[in-house]
């Protein structure tokens, strides 16, 4: 069912081996940007008449109103299963434990006596969050946004997620609730392209965010490349990922379920087993044609393990097998080998890591209190998942006094001249009488 690479006996070199050699889902978001282009510019122009018009041609429903009333959150609460309200509640409770710690405290630095910089920590003022509808609508994943933004002190937490015909134009109910256990009031039924143009440009109903979070599919993606800069965005999310470091210590039916759960997500998810372990490759790959088998969603699991994006890879050594999971930069990895702490310290890119047999992904999708939004398609070498920090500037605060900027003024004006600018010397001079 899955695919084998085997990189026994290939050279390693020092730099890391090619990316390219690794599997991954093609995720095109540049072939989007052109269809999302009008649809935005028509949402700049038209506003919320124009959202609405792209939602029912995208989604088959016209909302009677953008804004979901306060009526329809209250109920969606009130009606859902009181054991998914628990586990919710649950859910909650872990991640803002671990978001908490998160915040981040003002630095006053003393540069020299009479002169400081201070990091002030300032939460971005209102933010767009935007949540998938259909196949994808995990209240869990209300959760994991609106925790950091409020622990980091957001004021304005605006949601979005496309109508659904089955509840006459509101968004998922699910969703509904989980905006209502949080305390979030403000949720618009709007998906796609169009809700990230509403949420940057603002509309007669929805008021400008600053910055827009969340997954979507890829013409959310193309909409958030697109009006990057007007807004700030959070990483790119493509299709869900794991990779699993396993040597012949793992067991093959936790290795087998864990790629399952992930496969679970969509037809495009990738599923990657790096193994020091011929064996543990047979094993798994047995386990996997069992417990696919008994699996409710076994089709789109079947299809996401035996695309291109998925496989099994043979290596020699753990640091070769290192390697590759460092190269692959997976928005989840587990380690699951002898001695998995020391191996999981070693990790330099990852989305997130779990360590040993008792840390599946889905442990962290839902009640790890770790956030589950996180980068994919390789952006785990250079981005990390939602935090606190993703809703805070840092605000450099510089106090001078006269001493400490009479102390440093040849010096920037030494620079100054270096550079040409003769001006900005000045602006430190006309201080001390020069210019006058
Ligand atoms: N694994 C997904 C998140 C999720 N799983 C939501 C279940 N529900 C991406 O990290
Ligand atoms: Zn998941």
């Amino acid at each position: 069912m899955i695919s084998r690479i085997d990189l026994r006996g290939a050279a390693f070199p020092e730099g890391g081996i090619d990316r390219d050699l690794l599997p991954r889902a093609d995720f095109d978001v540049e072939a989007a940007l052109e269809a999302v282009r009008p649809i935005c510019e028509d949402v700049r122009h038209r506003g919320s008449v124009a959202v609405l018009d792209h939602g029912e041609r995208f989604d088959g429903v016209r909302p009677a109103s953008l804004r979901v009333p306060q009526e329809a959150l209250t109920t969606a609460l009130a009606e859902l299963d009181p054991a998914v309200r628990a586990a919710l509640e649950e859910s909650v409770r872990r991640a803002r434990i671990v978001h908490r710690e998160q915040r981040r405290t003002d630095v006053t630095t003393q540069v020299v006596p009479g002169g400081t910089v201070t990091e002030r920590w300032v939460p971005v003022e209102r933010v767009g969050l935007y949540v998938p509808g259909g196949l994808a609508a995990y209240a869990s994943s209300v959760v994991m946004n609106v925790v950091p933004a409020q622990e980091a002190g957001v004021e304005g937490i605006a949601v979005a997620s496309p109508a659904q015909k089955e509840t006459g134009g509101l968004p998922a109910p699910a969703i509904l609730a989980a905006c209502a256990l949080l305390g979030v009031t403000e949720v618009y039924a709007a998906g796609g392209a169009q809700a990230v143009a509403m949420f940057a440009y603002g509309t007669e109903d929805c008021r400008p965010v600053n910055l827009v979070t969340g997954p979507g599919n890829i013409y959310v993606a193309a909409a958030k490349r697109l009006l990057k800069g007007r807004v700030g965005i959070d990483a790119e999310a493509g299709p869900t990922e794991i990779a699993i470091l396993a040597d012949d210590s793992a067991d093959p039916a936790f290795v087998a379920a864990d790629l399952i759960s992930q496969a679970e997500h969509d037809t495009l998810a990738a599923a990657v087993l790096v193994t020091t372990s011929p064996e543990l490759a047979d094993a798994v790959d047995k386990e996997l044609d069992v417990q696919v088998a008994a699996a409710k969603h076994r089709e789109r699991i079947t299809a996401a393990l035996s695309g291109r994006q998925s496989a099994t890879v043979l290596v020699d050594t753990l640091d070769q097998g290192l390697a590759v999971v460092d190269a692959y930069a997976a928005e989840h990895l587990e380690i699951q080998t002898e001695d998995a702490a020391a191996v999981a310290a070693r990790v330099r890119n990852a989305g997130a890591v779990f360590v040993g047999p008792h840390a599946p992904v889905s442990l962290g999708d839902y009640c790890a209190g770790s956030n589950h939004v996180l980068p994919t398609g390789g952006c785990a070498c250079h981005s990390s998942g939602l935090s606190v920090q993703s809703f805070l500037r840092g605000i450099h605060v510089v106090d001078y006094s006269r001493d400490a900027l009479a102390e440093v003024a040849p010096h920037v004006v030494t620079l100054a001249n270096a550079e040409d600018l003769p001006a900005h010397g000045e602006a430190v001079r006309v201080r001390f009488g020069g210019a006058r």
